[in-house]
């Protein structure tokens, strides 16, 4: 299961028009983003990640957020149908991409709605939202294609599952309270996101290393007593327009 490479692209001319719930959205600041995406990059590279940059899209605000296009699993890739529909057509580069990399595609299609950010990947099974962006009919055909287990969580209100949930390895979660009694983490050691820091709950873990936004000091203090090496990323424009750490790259 360990990742070798990483997808990324680098934000477009129109990432300030992203989508976005954030109160701090207008405030976005494209050059800043491209700093903290060349950060990103370069902390990937540090992990042992080939990093594979694809051309920025300057049509579509929201195309640096890679992860939503696609479901990598082994060999195969789910090409995500995404539930925000003006983000549809940014996968197309993705998949072109997974397919010079080697991977079987295949389409997720109507009514399936998926994105890649709902998908928490563990080395048994696939755990995923359906939430205002993926539906049943996308995990159906999701778990179909890669012959996966995938268990759910429900919450129409939720946008993306692993804003709240990310797997670490080694059977441990780290979870937002909120989350932390549902069925489908069952089995897992969890360790809960303190009060204040829910935004770590998204982060990027390879091997013991787990990449998470900065200025989270409860929860990395909790990630070194698990055994984990927690690096701090300023990764504010992308918080800004919703996003997080792992949704700016697809690790294949
Ligand atoms: C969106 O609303 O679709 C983008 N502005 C943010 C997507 C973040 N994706 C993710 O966390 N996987």
């Amino acid at each position: 299961m360990t990742p070798k490479r990483a997808l990324v692209r680098e934000p477009g001319r129109r990432f300030t028009s992203c989508l976005s719930c954030h109160p701090l959205r207008n405030t976005v600041d494209l050059r800043k983003a491209r700093e903290q995406h060349s950060l990103y990059r370069r902390t990937l590279r540090d992990l042992g990640l080939e990093v594979i940059e694809l051309p920025r899209d300057d049509s579509r605000p929201d195309a640096c957020f890679v992860e939503d296009n696609a479901v990598v699993r082994g060999r195969k890739a789910l090409i995500c149908r995404m539930g925000a529909e003006s983000r549809r057509g940014e996968e197309k580069e993705i998949e072109a991409a997974l397919v010079s990399l080697g991977m079987r595609t295949r389409r997720a299609s109507p009514p399936a709605t998926i994105e890649g950010g709902d998908v928490v990947h563990l080395e048994d099974r696939l755990i995923s939202g359906i939430s205002r962006r993926t539906n049943a009919e996308g995990v159906s055909q999701m778990a179909d294609w890669l012959e996966t287990k995938v268990d759910t969580l429900r919450d129409p209100k939720m946008m993306h599952l692993k804003s709240h949930v990310s797997y670490l390895g080694r059977g441990i979660a780290l979870v937002d309270a909120r989350y932390a009694d549902s069925k489908c983490l069952e089995g897992l050691n969890k360790i809960i996101v303190p009060q204040g820091e829910e935004y770590a709950a998204d982060n990027l873990a390879v091997g013991d290393r787990v990449v998470l936004p900065k200025g989270m000091p409860r929860t990395s203090s909790l990630l070194r007593k698990a055994g984990f090496v927690p690096i701090s990323l300023d990764l504010s424009e992308f918080e800004k327009c919703d996003g997080a750490v792992t949704c700016l790259s697809i690790l294949v």
